[in-house]
């Protein structure tokens, strides 16, 4: 699996979680005030599957099985919770990549850090977003994973 000499190759993604407070009565049934999802996709909501064969997410320990791994997309966990986390995002690549995999961390975001620029408190019912962008690169790929990287 040769590898590229002098070539470099990116791909761009988002990460991030959303975060929707429980409310009402099911607020009541326990301590947890927020139902969340941390996410990997692509920029334009594009199909990363054929670049990232799994994601892994590792939640904090007061979760049961905190390491979770996504093995197709959507490559996202869903879970409700009362407190906010780092999250390490590990993104595995194709076998015929022959790139060790590549970790993101990102901060669980459920509470607003400042209002929506109206002027008004940030409204209870509405949904907090965290993300960020990033590029992966890929130093000297393999001419495998550049064919397949170019094709999509
Ligand atoms: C904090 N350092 O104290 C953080 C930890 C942990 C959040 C937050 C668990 C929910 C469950 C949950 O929300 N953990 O019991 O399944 O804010």
């Amino acid at each position: 699996n040769k590898r590229m000499k002098g070539t470099v190759a990116t791909r761009a993604l988002y990460y991030g979680n959303t975060a929707y407070p429980i409310l009402g009565k099911k607020a009541n049934d326990s301590d947890h005030t927020h139902k969340w999802t941390v996410l990997v996709r692509g920029v334009n909501n594009e199909d990363i599957s054929f670049w990232i064969k799994k994601v892994s997410f590792r939640l904090h320990e007061t979760y049961p099985n905190p390491q979770r791994t996504i093995e197709q997309p959507p490559f996202e966990v869903s879970e409700t919770g009362w407190g906010e986390f780092e999250i390490a995002i590990k993104i595995y690549f194709h076998a015929a990549s022959g790139e060790k995999p590549v970790t993101l961390y990102h901060h669980l975001r459920l509470h607003p850090y400042e209002d929506d620029g109206t002027g008004q408190p940030w409204p209870k019912e509405k949904p907090v977003t965290s993300f960020n962008y990033d590029e992966i690169v890929f130093n000297e790929p393999t001419e495998a994973f550049y064919q397949v990287l170019a094709e999509n």
